[in-house]
């Protein structure tokens, strides 16, 4: 019943196009005997009742059978392709995917994390499914998959990339203002460039504050390029004027290092004119840490 060797699209597909044609000949079949019914026993043609049947034991068995047959095969082919999309093949990577608003992060066996998905070709992946606080959904079109992302549960889905390519990442939940953008990549590389990235040390360059806004998923909701999110851009953001809402009243304040410090460790306190106040606090981010986003956020010009 189960097929380790097959990959998840090709055991939705079939199943898939069974079900549709199945419809799709009953759809034309009950419609076509229907007009023509319409027309053969149209009143002006037959005014009086003309049969006289009250039963038929042969009819009555071939439509109760057929049904049954057909349905009973849906489910069939709906319950293997099912434990083909549980049944993770036993060599698979495994990856986790951590959910919060909104954003994905991956992380891989050996800490390294990502807020693209890389994946080797032609080997099937576990992507363990974490979420940092609401029901998310993990989408992936391209294979088929998708599952919910629930706080405090333990969920999986696996797919294998049969070629090299970039493939969407979605979040099937709406999970609130900045469910939209809660957009992944996944790119399938050949082996080689994919345990050559897996082995690259973390951040492979770029400055420690950069990855800390990539781990921390803050680049879901500001960009680094100016370009407008949910939340202001953090491109030329250091040492500008903007106007807040603090304690209820409008402000005008100096983007400085306590500035910075202050909207990602209490964002609630003062509101940029023109943001929803949604970004949750960070509790959790040791000092170092701090300083060193502070300190890349200043040479982001
Ligand atoms: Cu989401």
């Amino acid at each position: 019943m189960k097929n380790q060797l097959i990959t998840t699209t090709q055991a939705v597909d079939p199943i898939f196009t069974f079900l549709f044609s199945s419809c799709l000949v009953l759809l034309l079949g009950i419609t076509i005997a229907m007009i023509w019914f319409v027309v053969r026993y149209r009143r002006s043609r037959a005014p009086e009742p003309t049969s006289q049947v009250s039963g038929n034991v042969w009819l009555e068995v071939v439509w109760t059978a057929l049904p049954t047959i057909l349905v009973m095969g849906m489910f069939y082919y709906g319950w293997s392709g099912y434990l083909t999309l549980r049944d993770v093949p036993k060599n698979a990577m495994q990856v986790t995917a951590v959910a919060r608003m909104w954003s994905w992060n991956f992380i891989y066996g050996n800490g390294k994390n990502s807020g693209k998905m890389y994946v080797p070709v032609g080997t099937p992946v576990q992507v363990n499914l974490e979420s940092k606080d609401v029901v998310h959904g993990f989408y992936m079109p391209a294979f088929k998959i998708k599952r919910d992302v629930v706080p405090g549960m333990k969920n999986h889905v696996w797919f294998v990339a049969t070629k090299p390519g970039s493939y969407d990442v979605f979040c099937s939940q709406y999970c609130g203002t900045g469910h939209s953008a809660m957009i992944a990549t996944v790119e399938a590389l050949p082996p080689e460039q994919f345990y050559s990235w897996l082995n690259q040390a973390q951040g492979g360059g770029e400055s420690p504050g950069r990855a800390i806004l990539e781990k921390r998923g803050c680049l879901g909701c500001h960009s680094l390029d100016g370009s407008p999110k949910v939340g202001p851009t953090l491109k030329g953001l250091f040492g500008t004027q903007v106007k807040v809402t603090r304690g209820g009243q409008p402000a005008v304040v100096t983007v400085d290092e306590a500035y910075l410090k202050e909207s990602i460790v209490d964002p609630g306190a003062a509101i940029v004119e023109g943001f929803p106040p949604i970004m949750p606090a960070t509790t959790d981010m040791p000092g170092a840490e701090l300083e060193a986003v502070v300190e890349y956020l200043e040479h982001l010009k």
